[in-house]
């Protein structure tokens, strides 16, 4: 069954309270300590983002005052999120889960990094290499493997099982696991705990895992046993785990999707899904859809593991709530230079890491009383922080009108709640002679693109991103698309010489690029409806909350954050085309 039970082997990697271990190890006094990280603000000592699990013992969970938190567990030890140009400064974690996806790297050339403390692995071929090169007994790695569960056995020990539980053990699990696709699960198994103790002991912090044929079944099997577990899940458990699966626990299903799912067919687990034929589920919920939802309750899910260590964009934002949201041209460039110096910096450690230059820059705000934030794309032909204000600042001026228009004192009768800049489009380069995307647009030279921000299609309409997330054939259907040349499998780790002028070249449409524009806008208009519930984010952290519309002030359409860096391009490359034919 593709990507059923395969053979391929996908595991997700969970880092366990991530911000505390970070913390801890920072400050070894607060070993075996109850922990939890907040964000601090004046009002009952914060907002909580982390809590370690000592801490959860006593009801302490994330969403919690600091205040509360403490009535709950006096013993609780606080850490404030460190702050930096009065916001907060998470680098020391972003430098850590660096030093995770080091040491996954190390495993396995196909990692793709989900959010700041997971990475999907494929280990598909190391565990085909340990097979070929070791003797197989399931009943030995069934002694070694005591942090392992297997999802829909009760583990050996388990001393809640009834009499109704008809559930096998895990020990009978494994004496019966012959199949080959078992197999291999039972393998990837043991290499997981060997890169789980180097992360331990080369890092210093614990994780969780999931072991399964697709990304779906991992994710879902990592946050069965945490913390310092791992869980596999196979595909013949499928049905017996899905009987219980609440919809809302499955990738994807954790949003508007999943209560649309449950409202409409009035069920609760993933499992009932199954009394559905494809041809209700399609009518039901569209065709797409209604396709993806018939695979996933049967365990089968396509999305591909994208093979990206790296980030496609580096972005600093702040929000402005309430009292707080800015109003005066003066409070919006401070704010402004303080983003811009954050991302700055960021860009050129990333730069010396990563030999690599970004080449434009999104900025984002949000109006009061709209309900999603403007965006706008500029080029850094360098990285110059009164370059970025300036932009910044123009972009904002041109799409949120002032009541007054004196510059010095311009002041808007709303306010704007939050502003957010993403550098993107990096290129690869070595020091010293970095071009800017001007230069490179006007030039017939060659340039050295990094895969990972070169990916997919310069544009992607919200069908695209349907079809890229739940059923790869239909992709062909790409308006714009990066070099021929790139493979999924080139993808991130390694570089391709193209000419950039290819790369913003239409490959399959003929006609003008406005004419282009207008297709895909009316395309986009009858779909993004359809994709925001398809593809509603379960993951509340905060790197994922890509599936949120955002309004294009170029066009005043609405794009999913997800694929507004592709959208932003093409305006972008619009706007270059225009004035070369104007030069
Ligand atoms: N985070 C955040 N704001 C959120 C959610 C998470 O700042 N709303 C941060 C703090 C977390 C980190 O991201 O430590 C990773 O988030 P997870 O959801 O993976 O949660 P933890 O790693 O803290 O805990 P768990 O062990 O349950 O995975």
């Amino acid at each position: 069954m593709e990507d059923g039970g395969s053979g391929k082997v996908v595991v997700l990697v969970d880092m366990d309270c991530f911000y505390v271990q970070v913390e801890k190890r920072l400050h070894p006094e607060l070993k075996d300590k109850p922990c939890a990280i907040v964000q601090y603000n004046k009002w009952q000592g914060g907002s909580i983002i982390a809590v370690d699990y000592e801490a959860r013992k006593y009801g302490v969970k994330r969403s919690l005052k600091g205040k509360e938190a403490k009535e709950k567990c006096p013993g609780i030890h606080l850490v404030q999120v460190p702050e930096k140009r009065r916001k907060a400064d998470l680098s020391n974690y972003r430098k850590a889960s660096g030093e995770v996806m080091k040491v996954l790297s190390g495993f396995t050339s196909v990692i793709e990094r989900a959010s700041i403390d997971e990475a999907f692995l494929d280990l598909t071929e190391p565990v085909k290499d340990y097979i070929n090169s070791n003797s197989f007994d399931s009943l030995e790695f069934h002694a070694d493997l005591k942090s392992t569960h297997v999802a829909g056995c009760n583990d050996d020990d388990d001393t809640h099982k009834d009499d109704c539980d008809l559930r096998i053990s895990r020990g009978d699990w494994f004496k019966s696991s012959c199949s080959s696709d078992e197999r291999v699960l039972i393998v990837a198994a043991i290499l997981v705990q060997r890169i789980r103790e180097t992360i331990l002991n080369e890092v210093g912090f614990t994780c969780s895992a999931g072991i399964s044929h697709n990304k779906m079944l991992a994710k879902l099997a990592a946050g069965m046993h945490k913390p310092n577990q791992q869980t596999i899940l196979p595909q013949s458990q499928v049905d017996v785990v899905f009987s219980t699966t609440l919809l809302k626990k499955v990738r994807h299903l954790g949003g508007k999707l999943g209560e649309q799912v449950q409202d409409k067919l009035k069920i609760e687990c993933v499992g009932q899904l199954q009394e559905y034929s494809l041809k209700v589920l399609q009518e039901k919920f569209g065709l797409k859809t209604g396709s993806w939802l018939y695979e996933l309750c049967r365990g089968i899910c396509h999305e591909k593991i994208s093979n990206r260590i790296i980030t496609k964009s580096i972005g600093c934002g702040k929000n402005f709530p309430g009292p707080s949201k800015l109003k005066t041209a003066k409070a919006v460039k401070y704010w402004l230079e303080q983003l811009s110096r954050e991302l700055v910096e960021r860009l050129e450690e990333d730069m010396t890491e990563n030999t690599r230059q970004a080449q434009s820059i999104t900025v984002h705000f949000l109006p009061e009383g709209q309900a999603s934030s403007v965006a706008r794309t500029f080029a850094l032909p360098s990285y110059n922080t009164s370059l970025i204000v300036n932009n910044s600042w123009n972009a904002i001026n041109k799409g949120h009108k002032p009541v007054t228009n004196e510059e010095s004192h311009l002041t808007w009768t709303t306010g704007i709640l939050n502003i957010h800049l993403s550098a993107g489009k990096f290129v690869q380069c070595g020091k010293g002679h970095m071009k800017s995307l001007l230069q490179l647009m006007s030039s017939d030279q060659e340039c050295s693109f990094v895969s990972a921000s070169s990916s997919h299609s310069s544009i992607i309409t919200g069908k695209e991103v349907t079809q890229m997330t739940l059923c790869k054939e239909e992709r062909e259907d790409a308006v714009l698309t990066t070099t021929p040349t790139i493979t999924e499998q080139d993808q991130s780790l390694e570089t391709s010489s193209m000419n950039i002028t290819k790369f913003f070249t239409p490959i399959k449409r003929k006609g003008s690029l406005e004419t282009q524009l207008d297709r895909n806008a009316k395309r986009r208009e009858v779909v993004l409806e359809e994709i925001k519930g398809t593809l509603e984010s379960d993951d509340d952290t905060i790197i994922d909350n890509q599936f949120e519309a955002v309004l294009c002030s170029e066009c005043g359409e609405e794009v999913l954050k997800f694929v507004l860096e592709e959208h932003m391009d093409y305006h972008f490359a619009l706007s270059l085309d225009k004035d070369s034919q104007i030069n």
